[in-house]
């Protein structure tokens, strides 16, 4: 979500203490939620991305939001009484652009994986298991890496990474070792500029698949799982003009 703030704004609802993001510039996601208070929380400058997961493992999302021109991410800690602890800088590779959260080495809660544009790095950021987190852990992309997800693509050694390259159009797959270190990347053609990535099973079988939207060859690009990590060539869908966005889902 991109929330263009200098302050992150949470609402919560009354009683299920549910958060949406929303920019102060007004609001990008409508919701059919009434919401009794508002909280504002000081960020970096250009803050440009945020995603939520729960760091300090007391039940409530924390919140992680990307600065690309900083080339660092914010951790705001959930307090456990309904509110946020001021946040705590990382410094990531330049650029940071997405983020995916996962528990990489399966102990001591979620970890954080950035992608970082203008590197051409994703950056691993494993917790301590209270929500801080120690120093990141480099791996090389291809080129302009913008969209990351985390889902277990080989069905071993838990949560593996994907990353889409924008200037070099293809996918970069990272598996998972078993203890949060990732074996090097291996690239997948995609089409031209892949903005975006996600996940799904889209043949019901060997796992999850991969799709990203091809922003300048106006499609979009689906990678069929092999059962154990790696991918069969792309197929290719057409979309409307300069597609920017995907997601996933079933639709009947
Ligand atoms: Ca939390
Ligand atoms: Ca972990
Ligand atoms: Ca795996
Ligand atoms: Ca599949």
């Amino acid at each position: 979500m991109n929330i263009s703030m200098k302050t992150l704004t949470t609402y919560f609802r009354k009683t299920l203490g549910l958060f949406v993001l929303f920019s102060l510039a007004g609001i990008q996601v409508a919701l059919a939620l009434t919401f009794n208070s508002a909280q504002q929380y000081a960020t970096n400058p250009n803050a440009k991305y945020v995603i939520n997961s729960d760091l300090n493992g007391d039940g409530t999302p924390d919140i992680i939001v990307m600065n690309d021109t900083d080339s660092n991410i914010s951790v705001f800690l959930s307090d456990g009484a309904g509110a946020y602890l001021a946040k705590v800088d990382y410094p990531t590779g330049v650029g940071a652009f997405g983020a995916s959260s996962g528990d990489f080495d399966g102990i001591n809660g979620a970890d954080i994986a950035v992608s970082n544009a203008l590197s051409n790095t994703i950056s691993i950021f494993l917790n301590n298991g209270d929500g801080t987190f120690a120093a990141k852990t480099d791996y090389a992309t291809g080129f302009k890496a913008l969209s990351i997800m985390s889902i277990d693509l080989d069905g071993v050694n838990g949560i593996d990474l994907a990353v889409a390259n924008d200037s070099s159009d293809n996918v970069s797959v990272f598996l998972n070792n078993g203890n949060g270190t990732f074996a090097a990347k291996v690239d997948y053609p995609a089409g031209n500029a892949p903005r975006i990535i996600v996940n799904g099973d889209f043949d019901g079988i060997n796992g999850p698949d991969l799709a990203v939207v091809n922003q300048l060859s106006d499609n979009i690009s689906v990678l069929l799982n092999n059962g154990n990590g790696t991918f069969a060539a792309k197929v290719d869908y057409a979309a409307g003009a300069s597609p920017l966005a995907i997601t996933s889902g079933e639709l009947y």
